[in-house]
């Protein structure tokens, strides 16, 4: 709050945004889950930890061998610098999908399934220790991360979270940060300990078993779902290609299941949050990027159906705009898919969950189209998907509807995550071994 304060003084405007505290289900004796008379000792309710801006061009601080680093949104440059020291150095990248071209154009050990091994199993909303080969001695923070789980909570809480990321902005939200950079390069490779070839092995490891177990569930499918739909677009986009991820499950499904490819541009707004605007934030970015006289890139958009509900009014232009070529494949499963996946979706919850959780809706997405002259194409499998991806980006806009079942998405991921422990809990035992 002090941070924000202090911004808007300088007359920006400042967004503050304020995450609930777990859990987000009431408590079974429906009690509160904090003493609301305040801490014992009269002691404050929030405490930070002592915060150092460091504002030299060359880090001072050691970075152990065993480092992790956690790429979210930002400044590709600083992604890349960060990520060429990670490849000298031998640290793990995990790159959130707005940053995965940056970090593999490096060379640097970009983790297809880093996020996965990060939720140690637990569905995304769940927060547990990562297994103990894997938990380093510090983590590295690239960016502002708007994917990933509170990774400081996740390896617990005495490993020493750093960012590098613009001073005096860098996003810190879950306030884990206790140092930060404004830029680290391979001149500052003297400063990171000498690489143990173990540690980057041990993830690699891990993320390669992570991988086949997710490759096996996702091609044994029968049901096209949105970890298919967002491992396969990824995958199929041409070279060039621009994808605008919208928020909630859209974004978190390439995280979890897309390989990074370092030929394509990723946008997003705030990351999961945020389903406002984002139709019209990915007509801009195909109307900006491919200008009459310009440069053609491809451009993409992935989202979910009520993103799409929510803004589809920027689907409307008049007759003497210029129109995008876009194609905006829109996963509908009938409401908020990602709440499932919470704990608010488990089958204890199951009543009113429909109504005042997911916000199941039967609105007609072609009859939508239909009324802003937007061609539409209704996608069941891998393979409609696969045909309308094959081959030149067509001129204008159109919507893929990829029509998905919801009800079967908890059962999905509990399966993943399930079949992820059992694979990687030989792997992480042989390691401990060492
Ligand atoms: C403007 C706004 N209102 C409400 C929310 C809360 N919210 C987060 S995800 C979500 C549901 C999104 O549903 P959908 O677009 O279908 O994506 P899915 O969850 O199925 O991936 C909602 C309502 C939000 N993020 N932003």
């Amino acid at each position: 709050m002090c941070r924000a304060v202090a911004w808007a003084g300088s007359g920006v405007p400042v967004q503050v945004n304020i995450p609930f505290r777990e859990p987000l289900t009431p408590l079974p004796d429906r009690s509160w889950s904090d003493d609301l008379w305040g801490r014992p000792d009269g002691r404050p309710w929030t405490t930070l930890p002592e915060q150092e801006i460091v504002t030299r061009s060359r880090a001072e601080v050691d970075l152990p061998a065993r480092t992790l680093v956690v790429m979210g949104s930002g400044d590709p440059q600083r992604a890349r610098a960060v990520a060429e020291v990670a490849a000298k150095a031998g640290w793990p990248v995990i790159a959130e999908p707005t940053a995965m071209a940056a970090a593999a154009q490096t060379g640097a050990g970009v983790l297809r399934c880093g996020v996965l091994l990060l939720a140690g199993g637990e569905l995304p909303a769940g927060v547990r220790y990562v297994p103990t080969p894997l938990r380093p001695d510090a983590v590295l923070l690239v960016g502002r991360p708007t994917v990933s789980p509170d990774v400081g909570a996740v390896v617990g809480g005495d490993v020493p979270v750093f960012s590098v990321d613009a001073v005096p902005e860098w996003s810190d939200p879950a306030h884990t940060v206790s140092r930060v950079e404004e830029w680290l390069d391979v001149e500052d490779v003297p400063c990171a300990e000498e690489p143990d070839p173990k540690w980057l092995a041990v993830w690699q490891r891990a993320d390669a078993a992570a991988a086949a177990v997710l490759d096996k569930e996702l091609d044994a499918e029968t049901a096209l779902t949105g970890l298919r739909a967002a491992r396969d677009l990824v995958a199929a986009l041409p070279p060039q290609a621009v994808l605008f991820l919208g928020a909630s499950n859209s974004i978190r499904d390439v995280y979890m299941a897309a390989a990074a490819r370092e030929d394509i541009a990723v946008y997003a707004n705030r990351g999961t949050a945020g389903i406002d605007g984002n139709v019209s934030t990915a007509m801009g970015l195909a109307l900006a990027l491919n200008t009459p006289e310009g440069a053609r890139f491809p451009c993409y958009a992935l989202i979910g159906d009520l993103t799409f509900v929510h803004d589809s009014n920027g689907l409307f232009l008049g007759p003497d705009e210029r129109r995008p070529n876009l194609t905006l494949v829109v996963l509908n499963d009938r409401g908020g898919g990602n709440f499932s996946l919470l704990p608010e979706g488990a089958p204890e919850y199951k009543q009113g969950f429909e109504r005042v959780f997911a916000a199941a809706h039967d609105t007609d997405l072609v009859g939508l189209c239909a009324a802003h002259h937007v061609a539409h194409t209704a996608i069941e499998s891998a393979e409609q998907l696969h045909a309308v991806l094959r081959g030149p980006a067509p001129v204008g806009l159109r919507v893929a509807e990829v029509r998905t079942n919801r009800a079967a998405l908890r059962g999905q991921h509990m399966r993943l995550h399930k079949a992820l422990n059992s694979a990687l809990a030989g792997i992480l035992n042989a390691a401990l071994a060492y």
